[in-house]
């Protein structure tokens, strides 16, 4: 047992311990980032929201403070936590659907586009609800957070480039095909292990919105950064079901209504960041190189996105298949 968790489940007793007093009041929301990251923004705009509008108080829980992704998401249906942001990164062996979001190039790289569709997609605001519900998850809302890039020790300017490349994924089954079908060797691991699995060259590669390779200094242990445009980091923030249903129908409503303003707020908080966050990395480290590539070098890339595409419903069936062609459909409006 790692020191990390040995501490989550020190913390988790403690809070299983208070929790009936503090049921009544206060309740528990964490989250996969820091405070000042995008998760904990929405987080700390979600929390003001309710305050002000309901009886209750919440506390944040950021990264580390009670684990890794898995274990704040294992609370959270526990009903040790009553709110939780995990991504689809990690959710893929929960609800396997939850993957279609790493089918490469499906995602526009456009914010304000990506901003229409996370918000009126049906795909995931009543598509994605029953399956999160099967799992004892109230989905309240997905958000973008921007454009992955990957950050390697090496150049990469084509698929060739990745050849025996440890790539660190997040673990999900299908992000594993998708970093096979370009090349590289996946390595799936939590979040925790990444910076010093680059230093100590356990793995060479691994890809994550530019704001979160500022913030988290990954660039320190990298010298190379490169667009491809294959996809967008997408997150989501669900409450435990149970206490969800439990709750009366003007606490539910306060909450949908401050995942609605959270969500507006997150989206208008991230414009231009990827740009601001980029020009800090190139004056921390000016030796870096930042590269966009080309259609003719993305090319690679975009060929192995049918493969991926079919691994999904390979994986999904009949049901993947339902969430992937009406995503597309919600896309293709949010496009107009
Ligand atoms: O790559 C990861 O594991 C992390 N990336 C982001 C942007 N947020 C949280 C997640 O753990």
């Amino acid at each position: 047992m790692t020191i990390t968790r040995l501490l989550a489940g020190v913390a988790a007793t403690a809070i299983v311990i208070s929790s009936t007093a503090a049921m009544a009041d206060t309740w528990r929301y964490a989250f996969e980032e820091s405070m000042d990251e995008v998760q904990g923004k929405f987080a700390q705009k979600f929390k003001e929201e309710v305050e002000a509008n309901t009886d209750h108080k919440i506390q944040l829980f950021p990264y580390g403070t009670l684990g890794e992704s898995a274990d704040i998401m294992e609370q959270a249906q526990a009903g040790i936590l009553q709110f939780v942001d995990q991504s689809p990164g990690f959710t893929g062996s929960l609800i396997p659907e939850a993957q279609v979001f790493f089918v490469p190039y499906l995602l526009p790289t456009d914010q304000e586009q990506l901003a229409r569709f996370y918000k009126n997609s049906k795909a995931i605001n009543e598509d994605f609800q029953g399956l999160y519900a099967d799992q004892g998850l109230e989905l309240l809302t997905m958000f973008p957070e921007g454009e992955v890039a990957m950050t390697t020790k090496e150049p990469v300017n084509s698929c060739e480039d990745l050849n025996e490349v440890k790539f660190r994924v997040m673990t999900n089954p299908l992000l594993v095909e998708s970093y096979q079908a370009f090349g590289a060797t996946p390595t799936p691991l939590p979040w925790g292990e990444v910076y010093g699995g680059l230093q100590t060259n356990i793995i060479q590669g691994q890809e994550n919105p530019t704001f979160f390779l500022y913030s988290t200094k990954i660039y320190e242990v990298t010298d190379y950064i490169t667009y491809t445009g294959h996809n967008n980091f997408t997150t989501a923030v669900m409450a435990n079901k149970d206490f969800y249903d439990g709750l009366d129908e003007a606490d539910q409503k306060a909450i949908q209504a401050a995942s609605e303003a959270a969500y507006d707020y997150i989206v208008t908080y991230q414009k231009g960041l990827a740009d601001s966050e980029l020009d800090k990395i190139k004056k921390a480290k000016p030796e870096m190189t930042v590269t966009v590539l080309t259609e003719e070098q993305r090319k690679c890339f975009k060929d192995a996105a049918g493969d991926v595409e079919a691994k999904f419903i390979e994986m999904t069936g009949d049901s993947g298949k339902k969430i992937l062609d009406q995503l597309k459909a919600d896309l293709k409006a949010a496009a107009q």
